[in-house]
């Protein structure tokens, strides 16, 4: 597995899968688990601390409300970690933001956009990441982002 997509909740699910969609359509291989750094915190450093020796390049966390997910994550670990502010009912994600893009000097977390846009871009970044050591990828990013500018310069009306 090249990506690790972790989440507090299995209700971040419905998220998340956003990420994974995007890993689908370059074929990433990856791996989806609950970890919660509240109810679960062992499990998360366990998981954090071997993901590296298990062949994951990049971790991509999603979490609501108190985020404490993703830093926690990258304090564990020396690998990426991308983190998605997963939007809470209470506070529409503003918290989730807030948590996870807030880090100290020292320990990087790459925030995403509250909810399934920042799901998929960091399905995304996890891919071009990848694609850096790896030309096959970054030619089907490449032609993803030509689609999607031809899509739009073909389809310029908006009412239709
Ligand atoms: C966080 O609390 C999870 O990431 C989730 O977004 C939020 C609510 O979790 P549940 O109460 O739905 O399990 O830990």
């Amino acid at each position: 597995m090249k990506v690790g997509i972790i989440m507090g909740s299995k209700s971040d699910w419905p998220t998340m899968q956003h990420a994974t969609d995007m890993l689908d359509s370059f074929n990433v291989p990856y791996e989806t688990k609950v970890v919660s750094a509240h109810r679960t915190p062992h499990l998360l450093a366990e998981y954090a601390e071997s993901a590296k020796d298990r062949g994951i390049k990049v971790i991509i966390a999603g979490a609501g409300g108190a985020a404490h997910l993703p830093g926690m994550t990258a304090a564990y670990t020396p690998l990426p970690v991308l983190g998605v502010p997963v939007q809470s009912k209470a506070l529409s994600g503003q918290d989730s933001l807030l948590s996870i893009v807030q880090m100290p000097k020292g320990i990087a977390v790459g925030t995403l956009a509250i909810g399934t846009a920042g799901a998929a871009n960091a399905g995304l970044l996890a891919a071009q990441i990848l694609a850096t050591h790896d030309p096959l990828l970054m030619e089907k990013i490449e032609q993803f982002r030509k689609d999607q500018t031809e899509n739009i310069l073909n389809n310029p009306d908006p009412a239709k």
